[in-house]
């Protein structure tokens, strides 16, 4: 038999997992890497786009790629908690790979910055969710002390077998490719998962599976750019709730992949993202979250810059499924006519 059974059975070699270890799986990765020649021609790239949509994991993001060896440890460890803190595409990946694995979890959510979608994940799979009077950071810091005291596991990307799973993304694009891409756009949160690419392209280089190595190019929005500012924020702003993080956990390990990697990290606006969210959805059909934008924000603004010189490959990590906040989609688009149930009326507006 040849199905699908999950990046662990996959790519096993590559990670953390013994013969002891149970492997706890919902057949996370093996997402589809899109050709988006219709993105590229309207934003004037003359070169390559594809898009990792990684918001068809089985939570709709790629949170599940490092929690199927977090949770798998944790259960190996013989932990009967985890815990986290979450922007909510974590909480919702912990809550529904605990519930797998019979274990609880507790999840710390910034009270009213998580996409109700994400919220609902949470509570569906049976998490105990507590919404902190704070933002993410502060969460964070509660969850990192209360793993101190008790032995509950965190699954934050503090845990460092979140990092090995989510660096099988690289692979995975490395598989579909044959090289590495010249160019890895990536949008950055806590940095857990810009480091987790960085890994695995080295790893894969390492192993001889690919030749090349791609430059990292993160991106962090305006109003919540620690990284680009170089201090960390402590009121974070940005639409993209999912990457509004003021002090990334993973700070020096994302500025290490930028600087030997010979990319860059950069912030974009809140509009920039939503425009490229919108661009993204009406030439290539993808509905990605808007923190997932920003990657491919970052790409059309080194575009309209001059930046590349023609025939570059690029990878942009489109992390997340719109359809965990389709506030937002509903927000910036144009609002659904309504009309009464009458031929002559609707027949007005159809253009052929
Ligand atoms: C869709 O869920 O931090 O730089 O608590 O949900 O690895 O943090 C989410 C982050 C990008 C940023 N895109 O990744 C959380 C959380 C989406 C995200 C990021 C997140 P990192």
């Amino acid at each position: 038999m040849s199905y699908w059974r999950g990046i662990i059975h996959k790519y096993r070699e590559f990670l953390p997992i013994g013969d002891n270890t149970p492997v706890i799986t919902l057949c996370e990765g093996n997402t589809p890497l899109i050709h988006a020649e219709n993105l590229a021609k309207s934003i004037g790239f003359k070169g390559e786009i594809f898009l990792k949509y990684e918001g068809l994991n089985p939570t709709g993001s790629f949170k599940d790629r490092g929690m199927t060896v977090a949770i798998s440890k944790a259960v190996e460890s013989g932990k009967r908690a985890v815990i986290c803190a979450s922007t909510g595409n974590t909480s919702a990946s912990a809550a529904a790979y605990a519930a797998k694995a019979g274990l609880k979890a507790y999840v710390l959510l910034p009270k009213g910055a998580v996409a109700l979608g994400k919220l609902s994940q949470a509570v569906i799979y049976g998490a105990k969710v507590i919404a902190i009077q704070g933002n993410f950071d502060d969460a964070l810091f509660i969850v990192r002390k209360i793993g101190e005291l008790l032995p509950v596991e965190i699954v934050n990307s503090v845990n460092p077998y979140r990092i090995e799973g989510q660096k099988t993304g690289a692979f995975e694009i490395c598989d579909a490719l044959g090289r590495a891409p010249d160019y890895h756009f990536i949008p950055v949160g806590n940095a857990g998962n810009i480091t987790s690419y960085w890994k695995g392209y080295k790893e894969y280089h390492k192993a001889g599976k690919v030749n090349n190595l791609p430059k990292m190019m993160g991106w962090q929005a305006e109003g919540s750019a620690p990284i680009v500012k170089g201090y960390p924020i402590k009121n974070p702003q940005t639409v993209a709730t999912a990457i509004k993080i003021g002090n990334p956990y993973s700070w020096q390990p994302a500025l290490q992949a930028v600087q030997e990697s010979g990319g860059l990290i950069d912030a974009i606006s809140d509009e920039e993202i939503l425009q490229a969210y919108k661009l993204i959805a009406s030439t290539e059909g993808i509905f990605c979250e808007p923190a997932s934008a920003a990657s491919v924000a970052g790409l059309i603004k080194l575009t309209r810059e001059g930046y590349f010189k023609g025939g570059e490959l690029v990878v942009c990590i489109l992390t997340g499924n719109g359809l965990k906040d389709p506030d937002t989609a509903i927000k910036v688009c144009e609002q659904p006519l309504t009309l009464p149930p009458d031929v002559e009326e609707v027949i007005k507006y159809i253009e052929t």
